[in-house]
């Protein structure tokens, strides 16, 4: 058997790629977490996993883009191994397709979310893109490096939840940086898997071949923004919140984590901090599980 060092000392950075996406599909596959009892079925199916150099200017951009207060990769592993500790590293994404059975029952909703994707909201993303945040990161360090995953960080933070909701480590951006799909009208990100997605990432000091962003904007995957034929999203909102000029993030969150949802959440079987989520834009839509830009060059 390879000790962990004979596994870095032989392996090639794309050998050590496959090593680490192997780990995370077999996590997803067979980790119980991801299960239903109630659903009788996965929360999501095999993940797509890609990386970004963590010296990608991409990231700097993002304090304009985002805001200052968005972290770099330098930054979020100074945070956690100590300033002066930076010497390049990587970014690493995940992209998980939403199963099947939960979009279907979806795709019957008109006024809110279905009780599959309620169960979702807080086995799928709370307990479950935590314990993958982990396990990630914990496979990572036992190949001999560090790793964090910014999620899981105490300085991690949400702000402006009255006025306009931003994070300090967008996921949705570190897809983008990892080649994984672009943004859609609605601000969701479109992968080649679709826009029924959950989405997580960490940052490592191991130096891994980037994937490449072949992405022609950053809406480039989106139909009505890049051909201006479709908006099915737009009439998928329950509340109005999506129109040909983007999408109302206040209005949105209302609604996707008020009163009403977090009822409707603990109706359903998960927990009222969660909330029920919506997504009947991700759900009924062209964008789906698909790339449709893919199909329609
Ligand atoms: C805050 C938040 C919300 C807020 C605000 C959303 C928002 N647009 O920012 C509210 C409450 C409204 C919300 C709602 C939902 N959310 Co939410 N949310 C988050 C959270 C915690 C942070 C998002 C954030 O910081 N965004 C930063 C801002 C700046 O991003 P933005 O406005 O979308 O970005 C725009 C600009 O940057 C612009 N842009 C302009 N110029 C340029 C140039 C370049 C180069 C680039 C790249 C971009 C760019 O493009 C973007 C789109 O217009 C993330 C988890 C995380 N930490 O990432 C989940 C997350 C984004 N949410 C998610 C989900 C699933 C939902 C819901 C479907 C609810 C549900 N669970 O059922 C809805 C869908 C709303 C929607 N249509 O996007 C998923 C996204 C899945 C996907 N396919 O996109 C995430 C990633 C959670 C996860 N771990 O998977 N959410």
């Amino acid at each position: 058997m390879l000790t962990n060092s004979a596994i870095i000392e032989e392996r090639t950075g794309d050998e050590l790629k496959q090593l680490i996406i192997a780990e995370m599909k077999t996590f997803v596959k067979e980790s119980p977490v991801n299960w239903s009892d109630v659903l009788q079925g996965p929360y999501y199916d095999e993940p797509i996993i890609q990386f970004a150099s963590a010296d990608d200017p991409l990231f700097g951009e993002y304090k304009s883009i985002i805001g200052p207060g968005h972290a770099t990769p330098q930054e979020v592993l100074e945070r956690s191994f100590g300033s002066g500790s930076y010497s390049g590293g990587s970014v690493i994404s995940v992209v998980l397709p939403i199963h099947e059975a939960i979009r279907k029952a979806n795709r019957q909703q008109k006024d809110r979310a279905s009780r599959e994707w309620a169960l979702l909201r807080t086995f799928g993303d709370e307990h479950f893109l935590k314990a993958a945040r982990v396990h990630l990161t914990d496979y990572i360090k036992k190949l001999g490096y560090h790793a964090a995953a910014p999620l899981e960080t105490d300085w991690y933070s949400i702000t402006g939840t009255e006025t306009d909701p931003v994070s300090n480590w967008s996921e949705r951006h570190v897809a983008y940086a990892a080649g994984l799909g672009t943004f859609s009208l609605n601000d969701g990100f479109i992968s080649e898997k679709g826009i029924a997605i959950r989405l997580l990432s960490a940052v490592t000091d191991l130096q891994l071949p980037p994937d490449p962003r072949s992405a022609i904007s950053h809406t480039g995957n989106c139909l009505l923004c890049s051909k201006g034929n479709c908006g099915v999203c737009i009439t998928r909102c329950p509340v109005q919140a999506i129109s040909k000029d983007g999408h109302d993030k206040i209005a949105c969150m209302k609604f996707v984590y008020g009163q009403g949802s977090r009822e409707w959440a603990v109706e359903s079987g998960g927990e009222a901090k969660s909330g029920a989520g919506c997504g009947l834009c991700q759900t009924k839509v062209p964008c789906e599980s698909r790339n449709p830009m893919r199909s329609a060059k």
